[in-house]
């Protein structure tokens, strides 16, 4: 079999990196031999101009530094503030700066110059995300003749956010490069098709191909999962090892969600309120958990995401809580893995309500650490790529305030045997399309 090499913004190091991607990737990896290249996390004012190799992992991996300049300009800037809003439907909040489209161009170009001599001519080399959409074409151009691969973590924008870009044209031509494009879900593919169709030239050909700019190219659907399997152990095990209590006597409704104004925080904060203003019998007997690590708090609109969300939960809890109860439970720092894990298992709701997510994984460790005899509920934002495929969940606008607060109480009034044939459905889903199922029908469609 062919050589995997997979890249990613971010490369996996530590000693025990989890999480569902580093797993299946680890996975594909190691059964075909592999190479793994991505960014180390350490800024050098002077970074080395070949690969550092690291060793500990049972296939290689290896990784470059970045400048404090390209850092901001390539990560901060034309990747997290101008992709990622644009990709999750709020042009508003995109800052275009020249100097950083082109500090996005010179460290893809990088990367690229840092790879070559590492590369053969029967790999199948697998890109990770929008940090990294010119890699193909710069490898190209390089002379590398292996296939190429991509895979888009987030949403891909329609026609009109497409065109709020300060250049499409680009984009379409650094995508034509690849020999697979593969989005998480339906949307996204029709999307790309429709954008592509209205700002660059693509003519269908048969079996998911394209002629994308004058470019062959196929694309499809690959909808990411967890793994699975893991996931179910770790939760039972979080139960039993660390016997965590009912935190307050009350229900629990969790949310974890990076910090990201994409996730839909204050919306959920809102439907909450409502649901305590509408409902006095359930105060005391429902509290609210919200797990938000923070994350890129250098970029200014995660920032106001920050003080917004605070700022609604003090005010909620300033209105509704008593001597024994506190309305919201907001956590702005990562708790570990088997915590989580136990978490969810305790709780009665998950609540995943973004405004746009590429798939959002939330949802289905939520769905895999339930306890099979009584479950909990998942209400599911129909802006998630997981809403797709997770349609047992109580599937919801997370713009209507009203909507939600009554999926809410919905849930909380659920019958046993609701819950368990919504949830025995969603954990079919959950086991059959899991992470190792992904990377392998992706892997198939790139061979
Ligand atoms: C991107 C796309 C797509 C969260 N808080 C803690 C913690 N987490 C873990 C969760 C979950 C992961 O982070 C978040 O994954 P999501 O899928 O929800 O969201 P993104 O980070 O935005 O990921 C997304 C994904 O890529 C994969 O393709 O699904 O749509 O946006 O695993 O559990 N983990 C720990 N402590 C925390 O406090 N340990």
């Amino acid at each position: 079999m062919s050589r995997l090499v997979a890249v990613s913004n971010r490369l996996p190091l530590g000693d025990n990196p989890s999480g569902g991607l580093v797993v299946a990737l680890a996975d594909a990896l190691r059964s075909s031999g592999g190479l793994w290249v991505g960014f180390s996390g350490e800024q050098a004012e002077e970074p080395a101009d070949r690969l550092v190799f690291h060793d500990g992992a049972p296939f290689e991996r290896a990784s470059f530094d970045l400048t404090p300049t390209d850092y901001e300009a390539y990560y901060l800037g034309y990747s997290n503030s101008v992709l990622w809003p644009v990709c999750h439907g709020r042009p508003d909040l995109m800052h275009i700066h020249p100097e950083e489209l082109e500090g996005y161009r010179r460290v893809n170009a990088r990367i690229a110059d840092l790879l070559v001599p590492h590369l053969r001519p029967d790999d199948r080399i697998w890109v990770q995300d929008y940090h990294l959409f010119p890699l193909a074409a710069e490898l190209r151009s390089r002379g590398v003749t292996a296939r190429i691969g991509h895979f888009l973590h987030i949403p891909f924008p329609g026609p009109s956010d497409m065109a709020t870009l300060p250049n499409p044209d680009e984009m379409f031509d650094w995508l034509s490069h690849y020999d697979l494009l593969g989005f998480q879900a339906e949307r996204d593919l029709s999307n790309f098709v429709e954008s592509a169709r209205q700002l660059a030239r693509i003519e269908p050909l048969a079996e998911g191909g394209y002629c994308l700019n004058g470019q062959e190219t196929r694309a499809g659907v690959f909808p990411i999962g967890i793994d699975t399997a893991a996931f179910i152990e770790e939760a039972r095990h979080a139960q039993v090892e660390d016997r965590m209590r009912s935190l307050t006597g009350s229900e629990i409704m969790i949310g974890v969600d990076r910090l990201d104004y994409s996730k839909g925080i204050p919306h959920r904060f809102r439907a909450f309120q409502l649901l305590l203003e509408n409902n006095p019998d359930l105060h005391e007997c429902i509290s609210f958990l919200q797990i938000a690590p923070p994350t890129r708090e250098e970029v200014e609109a995660y920032r106001d995401i920050r003080e917004e969300t605070e700022h609604l939960a003090g005010r909620i809890n300033g209105q509704f809580a008593t001597v024994n109860w506190t309305p919201i439970r907001f956590i702005h720092r990562p708790l570990p893995r088997k915590v989580l894990a136990g978490l969810y298992r305790q709780a009665r709701i998950g609540l995943v309500t973004p405004l746009a997510d590429g798939m959002n994984l939330v949802a289905k460790e939520f769905v895999a650490a339930q306890d099979v005899s009584d479950p909990g509920v998942l209400i599911l934002s129909r802006f998630a790529g997981a809403a797709e495929t997770m349609e047992d969940a109580l599937i919801i606008n997370p713009h209507d305030t009203w909507e939600l607060a009554e999926a809410m109480a919905c849930a909380i009034r659920m019958t046993p045997n609701e819950r368990r044939r919504r949830h025995s459905a969603l954990l079919q889903g959950v086991i059959e399309n899991d992470i190792g199922w992904w990377s392998a029908t992706y892997l198939d469609a790139l061979n």
